[in-house]
């Protein structure tokens, strides 16, 4: 069994996973508008990367005896200047989220709650990659600059990231 905090909280956090999703979802849009593919795919498999941490979080709160308060989720931006704004948007959105699983588990912890504590730590490590993910992208894109070369080599690098389902949802 939750508290009724913790589990609010947890129903934040999964509104901010599908948030997330969204967010990529337009930016995969926009970039593919441009002509920039590689980007296009990049952040598609964000966006099922976001859904795979949606549906932890959903799992979770059932699996713990309890039922979602599925809330409406905000519209995300659908214009960018560039990829770099893309990406700078990106990393500053994945700070703000890094911060709301710290607060998750503080409470989890401030709460003795373990389990949530257990589950949250999956979390806690994931956001470092994804941090990282977009610091190495922006450091690239602050490099090219201008340069129309560059920046399509760029986007053919980031055509071949593949989404890899984690073992529990893997087919
Ligand atoms: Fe779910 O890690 Fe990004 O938002």
């Amino acid at each position: 069994m939750l508290s009724k905090k913790l589990l609010k909280a947890l129903n934040n956090q999964l509104n901010k996973e599908i948030y997330s999703a969204y967010l990529y979802l337009s930016m995969s849009s926009y970039a593919g508008s441009i002509g920039l593919k590689g980007s296009a795919n990049w952040f598609m498999v964000q966006y099922q990367e976001e859904m795979v941490h949606a549906m932890k979080v959903f799992t979770f709160i059932n699996s713990r005896g309890e039922h979602t308060d599925l809330a409406a989720i905000a519209a995300p931006p659908t214009e960018f200047r560039s990829l770099l704004d893309m990406f700078q948007q990106t990393l500053a959105h994945e700070q703000t989220i890094t911060a709301s699983i710290n607060e998750l588990t503080d409470l989890a912890l401030a709460e003795k709650d373990h389990a949530t504590n257990i589950f949250l730590q999956w979390l806690v490590t994931e956001q470092i990659e994804e941090e990282e993910n977009d610091r190495d992208i922006i450091g690239k894109l602050k490099l090219i600059g201008d340069n129309g070369q560059g920046l399509l080599m760029l986007d053919n690098e980031l055509a071949a990231r593949v989404f890899v389902p984690p073992p529990a949802t893997a087919a």
